[in-house]
Protein backbone atom coordinates (compact mmCIF):
# COMPACT_ATOMS: atom_id res chain seq x y z
CA UNK A 1 0.00 0.00 0.00
CA UNK A 2 2.82 2.11 0.92
CA UNK A 3 4.46 1.52 -2.38
CA UNK A 4 2.15 2.49 -4.39
CA UNK A 5 0.79 5.97 -2.41
CA UNK A 6 4.16 6.98 -3.03
CA UNK A 7 4.20 6.24 -6.89
CA UNK A 8 1.02 7.71 -7.16
CA UNK A 9 2.34 10.68 -5.40
CA UNK A 10 5.26 11.07 -7.67
CA UNK A 11 3.00 10.59 -10.65
CA UNK A 12 1.03 13.77 -9.61
CA UNK A 13 3.93 15.58 -8.70
CA UNK A 14 5.14 14.80 -12.66
CA UNK A 15 1.76 15.29 -13.93
CA UNK A 16 2.05 18.82 -12.51
CA UNK A 17 5.83 19.44 -14.39
CA UNK A 18 4.90 22.42 -16.36
CA UNK A 19 5.86 23.13 -19.54
CA UNK A 20 6.84 26.41 -20.55
CA UNK A 21 7.69 28.16 -24.02
CA UNK A 22 10.74 30.94 -24.00
CA UNK A 23 10.82 33.27 -27.19
CA UNK A 24 13.77 34.73 -26.28
CA UNK A 25 14.63 37.91 -28.44
CA UNK A 26 18.86 36.62 -29.56
CA UNK A 27 21.87 36.94 -28.00
CA UNK A 28 22.65 40.54 -28.80
CA UNK A 29 23.65 41.92 -26.27
CA UNK A 30 25.71 40.16 -22.70
CA UNK A 31 22.73 41.24 -20.49
CA UNK A 32 20.58 39.28 -22.98
CA UNK A 33 23.10 36.06 -22.75
CA UNK A 34 22.84 36.42 -18.67
CA UNK A 35 18.69 36.76 -19.27
CA UNK A 36 19.23 33.32 -20.87
CA UNK A 37 21.24 31.88 -18.80
CA UNK A 38 19.59 32.81 -15.47
CA UNK A 39 15.70 31.96 -17.41
CA UNK A 40 17.03 28.08 -18.02
CA UNK A 41 18.37 27.94 -14.13
CA UNK A 42 15.41 28.78 -12.69
CA UNK A 43 13.88 26.52 -14.80
CA UNK A 44 15.72 23.74 -14.01
CA UNK A 45 15.92 24.27 -10.26
CA UNK A 46 11.84 24.66 -10.45
CA UNK A 47 11.55 21.11 -12.59
CA UNK A 48 9.68 23.51 -15.61
CA UNK A 49 10.57 21.76 -18.96
CA UNK A 50 11.91 25.16 -20.92
CA UNK A 51 11.09 24.66 -24.89
CA UNK A 52 13.41 27.55 -25.48
CA UNK A 53 13.72 29.66 -28.99
CA UNK A 54 16.19 31.97 -30.03
CA UNK A 55 14.84 34.40 -32.57
CA UNK A 56 17.92 36.17 -33.93
CA UNK A 57 16.07 39.44 -33.14
CA UNK A 58 13.71 38.83 -36.09
CA UNK A 59 9.91 39.59 -34.99
CA UNK A 60 7.94 37.05 -37.25
CA UNK A 61 10.85 34.25 -35.92
CA UNK A 62 9.11 35.23 -32.73
CA UNK A 63 5.63 34.84 -33.61
CA UNK A 64 6.44 31.52 -35.46
CA UNK A 65 7.57 30.34 -32.14
CA UNK A 66 4.65 31.34 -30.17
CA UNK A 67 2.21 29.98 -32.35
CA UNK A 68 4.50 26.37 -32.39
CA UNK A 69 4.08 27.10 -28.35
CA UNK A 70 0.46 27.11 -28.88
CA UNK A 71 0.26 23.77 -31.10
CA UNK A 72 2.49 22.10 -28.58
CA UNK A 73 0.26 22.80 -26.06
CA UNK A 74 2.29 24.59 -23.44
CA UNK A 75 1.40 25.52 -19.58
CA UNK A 76 2.81 29.09 -20.64
CA UNK A 77 4.64 31.14 -22.85
CA UNK A 78 7.29 33.39 -21.86
CA UNK A 79 7.79 36.65 -24.40
CA UNK A 80 10.87 38.90 -24.83
CA UNK A 81 9.32 41.31 -27.31
CA UNK A 82 11.74 42.42 -29.82
CA UNK A 83 9.74 45.66 -30.65
CA UNK A 84 6.48 47.12 -28.91
CA UNK A 85 3.70 46.88 -31.99
CA UNK A 86 2.27 44.01 -33.70
CA UNK A 87 1.44 41.59 -30.90
CA UNK A 88 -2.56 41.77 -31.13
CA UNK A 89 -3.63 38.77 -33.31
CA UNK A 90 -0.91 35.91 -31.25
CA UNK A 91 -1.30 37.03 -28.28
CA UNK A 92 -5.09 36.37 -29.06
CA UNK A 93 -4.21 32.96 -30.18
CA UNK A 94 -2.65 32.47 -27.03
CA UNK A 95 -5.70 33.95 -24.92
CA UNK A 96 -7.99 31.59 -26.94
CA UNK A 97 -5.58 28.56 -26.30
CA UNK A 98 -5.98 30.05 -22.51
CA UNK A 99 -1.72 29.99 -22.41
CA UNK A 100 -0.81 32.65 -20.36
CA UNK A 101 1.80 34.55 -21.31
CA UNK A 102 4.26 36.66 -19.10
CA UNK A 103 6.64 39.54 -20.37
CA UNK A 104 10.34 39.45 -19.78
CA UNK A 105 12.45 42.67 -19.97
CA UNK A 106 10.63 44.65 -22.88
CA UNK A 107 6.85 46.03 -22.88
CA UNK A 108 4.43 45.47 -25.87
CA UNK A 109 1.23 47.78 -27.45
CA UNK A 110 -1.13 45.25 -26.69
CA UNK A 111 -4.12 46.08 -24.39
CA UNK A 112 -2.68 44.10 -20.94
CA UNK A 113 -5.60 41.83 -21.16
CA UNK A 114 -3.92 39.83 -23.93
CA UNK A 115 -1.24 38.59 -21.12
CA UNK A 116 -0.60 37.53 -17.65
CA UNK A 117 1.74 39.98 -16.26
CA UNK A 118 5.38 41.66 -17.30
CA UNK A 119 8.42 41.26 -15.55
CA UNK A 120 10.69 44.85 -15.96
CA UNK A 121 12.28 47.64 -14.89
CA UNK A 122 11.34 51.24 -15.20
CA UNK A 123 12.83 51.92 -18.44
CA UNK A 124 11.99 55.48 -18.74
CA UNK A 125 13.72 55.62 -15.00
CA UNK A 126 16.81 54.10 -16.57
CA UNK A 127 17.08 57.11 -18.88
CA UNK A 128 16.13 59.22 -16.24
CA UNK A 129 18.90 58.34 -14.16
CA UNK A 130 21.59 58.59 -16.31
CA UNK A 131 20.76 62.20 -17.49
CA UNK A 132 20.49 63.13 -14.20
CA UNK A 133 24.10 61.62 -13.82
CA UNK A 134 25.55 63.54 -16.70
CA UNK A 135 24.05 67.12 -15.59
CA UNK A 136 25.92 66.19 -12.22
CA UNK A 137 28.77 65.39 -13.36
CA UNK A 138 29.14 68.43 -15.84
CA UNK A 139 27.27 71.40 -14.10
CA UNK A 140 26.69 74.21 -16.33
CA UNK A 141 30.00 73.68 -18.86
CA UNK A 142 28.67 73.26 -22.25
CA UNK A 143 28.02 69.39 -23.26
CA UNK A 144 27.24 68.27 -26.61
CA UNK A 145 25.84 64.64 -26.24
CA UNK A 146 25.48 62.11 -28.54
CA UNK A 147 23.09 59.13 -28.49
CA UNK A 148 23.25 55.22 -29.31
CA UNK A 149 19.82 54.10 -29.49
CA UNK A 150 18.57 50.69 -28.92
CA UNK A 151 16.94 48.60 -31.29
CA UNK A 152 14.34 50.96 -32.99
CA UNK A 153 10.65 50.89 -32.09
CA UNK A 154 11.70 48.61 -28.94
CA UNK A 155 10.39 49.89 -25.50
CA UNK A 156 13.66 50.00 -23.90
CA UNK A 157 14.60 52.40 -26.90
CA UNK A 158 11.84 55.01 -26.99
CA UNK A 159 11.41 54.54 -22.70
CA UNK A 160 15.07 55.42 -22.18
CA UNK A 161 15.34 58.55 -24.85
CA UNK A 162 12.48 59.73 -23.14
CA UNK A 163 13.83 59.49 -19.18
CA UNK A 164 17.44 60.93 -20.43
CA UNK A 165 15.50 63.89 -22.21
CA UNK A 166 13.69 64.14 -18.97
CA UNK A 167 16.86 64.09 -16.78
CA UNK A 168 18.34 66.93 -18.75
CA UNK A 169 15.23 69.20 -19.31
CA UNK A 170 16.26 72.29 -18.29
CA UNK A 171 19.87 72.29 -18.63
CA UNK A 172 20.17 73.83 -21.68
CA UNK A 173 24.09 73.82 -21.61
CA UNK A 174 23.74 70.03 -22.29
CA UNK A 175 22.14 69.60 -25.72
CA UNK A 176 21.82 65.54 -27.63
CA UNK A 177 23.22 66.67 -30.98
CA UNK A 178 23.24 63.06 -32.97
CA UNK A 179 21.34 59.82 -32.25
CA UNK A 180 21.21 56.79 -33.85
CA UNK A 181 20.14 53.08 -33.21
CA UNK A 182 22.81 50.63 -32.66
CA UNK A 183 20.67 47.85 -32.44
CA UNK A 184 22.02 46.99 -28.73
CA UNK A 185 25.31 45.31 -30.15
CA UNK A 186 28.93 46.05 -29.62
CA UNK A 187 29.70 46.15 -33.47
CA UNK A 188 27.25 48.68 -34.28
CA UNK A 189 27.73 50.71 -31.50
CA UNK A 190 31.51 50.98 -32.54
CA UNK A 191 30.51 51.78 -36.15
CA UNK A 192 27.56 54.57 -35.12
CA UNK A 193 30.67 56.11 -32.92
CA UNK A 194 33.00 56.10 -35.64
CA UNK A 195 30.45 58.30 -37.84
CA UNK A 196 29.65 60.39 -34.92
CA UNK A 197 33.52 60.93 -33.87
CA UNK A 198 34.00 61.63 -38.21
CA UNK A 199 30.89 63.88 -37.95
CA UNK A 200 32.27 65.61 -34.97
CA UNK A 201 35.15 67.13 -35.58
CA UNK A 202 37.40 63.97 -35.10
CA UNK A 203 34.77 63.81 -31.51
CA UNK A 204 36.95 66.65 -29.98
CA UNK A 205 33.40 68.59 -30.08
CA UNK A 206 31.66 65.12 -28.34
CA UNK A 207 31.50 66.08 -24.10
CA UNK A 208 29.62 62.60 -23.59
CA UNK A 209 27.73 59.59 -25.25
CA UNK A 210 24.93 58.38 -23.60
CA UNK A 211 24.23 54.31 -25.25
CA UNK A 212 20.69 52.96 -24.18
CA UNK A 213 22.69 49.61 -22.91
CA UNK A 214 26.73 49.06 -22.33
CA UNK A 215 27.34 47.01 -24.99
CA UNK A 216 26.83 49.36 -27.89
CA UNK A 217 28.86 51.70 -25.28
CA UNK A 218 32.00 49.43 -25.32
CA UNK A 219 32.03 49.06 -29.16
CA UNK A 220 31.90 52.82 -28.65
CA UNK A 221 35.09 53.21 -26.64
CA UNK A 222 36.99 50.94 -28.92
CA UNK A 223 36.42 53.62 -31.96
CA UNK A 224 36.88 56.17 -29.70
CA UNK A 225 40.04 54.98 -28.39
CA UNK A 226 41.27 54.04 -32.07
CA UNK A 227 40.05 57.89 -32.44
CA UNK A 228 42.88 58.96 -30.60
CA UNK A 229 41.12 60.15 -27.66
CA UNK A 230 40.29 58.80 -23.81
CA UNK A 231 36.90 57.61 -23.40
CA UNK A 232 35.78 58.06 -19.77
CA UNK A 233 37.78 61.49 -20.00
CA UNK A 234 37.65 63.29 -23.22
CA UNK A 235 34.42 61.74 -23.94
CA UNK A 236 32.31 60.70 -20.55
CA UNK A 237 30.54 57.17 -21.14
CA UNK A 238 27.05 56.61 -19.44
CA UNK A 239 25.02 53.67 -20.41
CA UNK A 240 22.17 51.17 -18.88
CA UNK A 241 22.70 47.43 -17.93
CA UNK A 242 25.47 47.09 -15.58
CA UNK A 243 27.49 43.73 -17.59
CA UNK A 244 30.55 42.78 -16.84
CA UNK A 245 32.67 44.68 -19.46
CA UNK A 246 31.58 47.70 -18.31
CA UNK A 247 32.74 47.57 -14.58
CA UNK A 248 36.14 46.29 -15.98
CA UNK A 249 35.76 49.78 -18.75
CA UNK A 250 35.27 52.00 -15.57
CA UNK A 251 38.29 49.62 -13.77
CA UNK A 252 40.62 51.12 -16.84
CA UNK A 253 38.90 54.98 -16.30
CA UNK A 254 37.12 54.32 -19.85
CA UNK A 255 33.34 54.29 -18.92
CA UNK A 256 31.89 56.47 -16.33
CA UNK A 257 28.24 55.29 -15.34
CA UNK A 258 25.93 52.13 -15.56
CA UNK A 259 22.12 51.83 -14.72
CA UNK A 260 21.71 48.13 -13.48
CA UNK A 261 19.42 46.30 -14.94
CA UNK A 262 18.92 42.87 -13.68
CA UNK A 263 18.93 39.84 -15.88
CA UNK A 264 16.73 37.88 -13.91
CA UNK A 265 13.80 38.19 -14.92
CA UNK A 266 12.38 34.76 -15.37
CA UNK A 267 12.44 34.59 -11.35
CA UNK A 268 9.45 37.15 -10.66
CA UNK A 269 7.89 34.93 -13.89
CA UNK A 270 7.80 31.50 -12.48
CA UNK A 271 6.55 32.84 -9.21
CA UNK A 272 3.53 34.76 -10.84
CA UNK A 273 3.03 31.61 -12.99
CA UNK A 274 3.25 29.32 -9.93
CA UNK A 275 0.53 31.07 -8.12
CA UNK A 276 -1.50 31.17 -11.15
CA UNK A 277 -1.10 27.40 -11.90
CA UNK A 278 -2.42 26.88 -8.31
CA UNK A 279 -5.44 28.41 -8.21
CA UNK A 280 -5.85 30.85 -10.84
CA UNK A 281 -3.89 33.77 -8.44
CA UNK A 282 -3.82 36.85 -11.05
CA UNK A 283 -0.75 38.79 -10.55
CA UNK A 284 -0.12 43.04 -10.99
CA UNK A 285 0.23 43.26 -14.29
CA UNK A 286 3.44 44.82 -14.34
CA UNK A 287 6.16 43.32 -11.57
CA UNK A 288 9.18 45.95 -11.28
CA UNK A 289 12.45 45.19 -11.02
CA UNK A 290 15.05 47.86 -9.82
CA UNK A 291 17.65 49.88 -11.21
CA UNK A 292 20.88 51.28 -9.40
CA UNK A 293 23.43 53.64 -11.00
CA UNK A 294 26.58 52.44 -10.21
CA UNK A 295 30.17 54.71 -10.84
CA UNK A 296 34.10 54.13 -10.33
CA UNK A 297 33.64 55.10 -6.50
CA UNK A 298 31.19 51.62 -6.64
CA UNK A 299 34.38 48.90 -6.83
CA UNK A 300 34.07 48.30 -10.32
CA UNK A 301 36.87 45.59 -10.24
CA UNK A 302 34.73 43.60 -7.08
CA UNK A 303 31.63 44.46 -9.30
CA UNK A 304 33.58 43.05 -12.32
CA UNK A 305 34.59 40.13 -10.42
CA UNK A 306 30.54 39.06 -8.98
CA UNK A 307 29.39 39.15 -12.38
CA UNK A 308 31.86 37.55 -14.15
CA UNK A 309 30.34 34.26 -14.40
CA UNK A 310 26.96 34.91 -14.46
CA UNK A 311 26.61 33.95 -17.94
CA UNK A 312 26.95 37.24 -19.16
C1 LIG B 1 16.08 46.19 -21.58
C2 LIG B 1 16.47 45.03 -22.48
C3 LIG B 1 17.63 45.43 -23.37
C4 LIG B 1 18.98 45.47 -22.67
C5 LIG B 1 19.90 45.21 -23.81
O1 LIG B 1 15.03 45.82 -20.74
O2 LIG B 1 15.37 44.66 -23.28
O3 LIG B 1 17.78 44.45 -24.41
O4 LIG B 1 19.24 46.72 -22.04
C6 LIG B 1 19.17 44.09 -24.53
O5 LIG B 1 21.21 44.84 -23.47
O6 LIG B 1 19.53 44.01 -25.86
Amino acid sequence: LLASTVAMTFIGLAAQAQTVGFSQIGSESGWRAAETTLTKQQAEERGIDLKFSDAQQKQENQIAAIRSFIAQGVDAILLAPVVATGWDSVLEEAKEAEIPVVLLDRRVDSSDDLYLTAVGSDLVHEGKVAGEWLVNEVGDAECRVVELQGTTGSSPAIDRKTGFEEGIAGHDNIEIVRSQTGDFTRAQGKEVMESFLQAENGGKDICALYAHNDDMAVGAIQAIKEAGLKPGEDILIVSIDAVPDIFKAMADGEANATVELTPNMAGPAFDALDAYWKDGTMPEKFIQTESKLYTPEDDPAGEYESRKDLGY
